[in-house]
């Protein structure tokens, strides 16, 4: 079991993070941000980034680096929050988010020295290409492993299916992918855009799977992820994490208004006062 320091160092993180994206978010003024996709997915980045995976930001392209790939690329704001937490990247260039030039863009471009690995964004592709690390890290007999945050939403998409059925192929029991089940997408709830049973398709894909009730509880998370990490069964490994969209921002938390768009003063205001009365409790 992970133990209380470590929980409360994601914890901490986690909230941290959270102040780091209504930030930046709110910085892109008019192109706004995907604040309620990168809410939901706090705790998951933070067990993997400060928990989890070996890596070092003082060395970010050493090659038995545990690789993260965030498919889900629209809330690129989870990543950049850890990779700033983590020291890859500053402050100030935490700043520059979605501004003319900047290499923080609203959805990740490649750029390992930084920490980001994959580009993504396109649905489902950054999955593919976790699937192609973890096959290239067997053949080369290299020890790291892959995680790679998908939505559930982003489950639709054909191309996860390809390439998870290639997963099981070749027994890529070195890949973690981690499902955020928040229930909610772009423009519906995932019962409304296309009603299936995500366990049930992962399960029948031939994957070990784990369902975690509370996926923005860092106490789970840490042990499931620990549990995968080390499990060499022959089979790739997927958590499906319920957790709810928006996390933490009273007035976004399972909201569909909140996938993504600017926020004005007033939301920033109640927004930071949500994150502000969260420490005290
Ligand atoms: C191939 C493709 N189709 C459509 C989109 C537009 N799009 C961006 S985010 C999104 C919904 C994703 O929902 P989900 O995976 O549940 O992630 P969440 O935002 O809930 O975290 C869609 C349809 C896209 N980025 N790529």
């Amino acid at each position: 079991m992970a133990n209380t320091e470590t929980v409360d160092l994601i914890n901490e993180k986690a909230a941290l993070m959270r102040r780091h994206v209504v930030e930046m978010g709110f910085g892109a003024g008019g192109r706004g941000a995907h604040f309620g996709p990168a809410l939901s997915s706090i705790e998951i980045v933070a067990s993997l980034f400060f928990g989890i995976m070996n890596h070092d930001p003082e060395n970010p392209t050493m090659a038995d680096r545990d690789r993260f790939v965030q498919s889900k690329g629209h809330a690129c704001l989870a990543l950049y929050s850890a990779l700033g937490e983590a020291g890859y990247i500053t402050k100030e260039q935490m700043a520059t988010f979605k501004g003319d030039g900047s290499f923080l863009a609203g959805h990740p471009t490649r750029n390992p020295q930084y920490g980001i690995e994959v580009s993504s964004g396109t649905l489902g592709n950054g999955f593919a290409v976790a699937c192609g690390m973890a096959k290239a890290a067997k053949i080369k007999g290299e020890d790291h492993k892959v995680f790679s945050l998908v939505g559930d939403g982003e489950c639709n998409e054909g191309v996860i299916w390809e390439a998870a059925m290639n997963a099981v192929k070749y027994g890529l029991d070195n890949l973690v992918a981690i499902i955020d089940r928040n229930f909610v997408q772009l423009a519906g709830t995932t019962k409304d855009i296309m009603d299936v049973d995500i366990e049930a398709l992962w399960r029948a894909a031939g994957w070990d799977v784990l369902v975690l009730e509370d996926g923005n509880d860092a106490a789970s998370l840490l042990d499931a992820l620990a549990e995968m990490k080390d499990s060499s069964n022959g089979k790739p490994h997927v958590i499906i994490a319920n957790t709810t969209k928006g996390k933490g921002i009273s007035f976004m938390e399972g909201s569909l208004n909140w996938h993504a768009r600017p926020m004005n003063q007033e939301q920033y205001d109640a927004a930071i006062a949500d994150l502000e009365n969260a420490k005290t409790i």
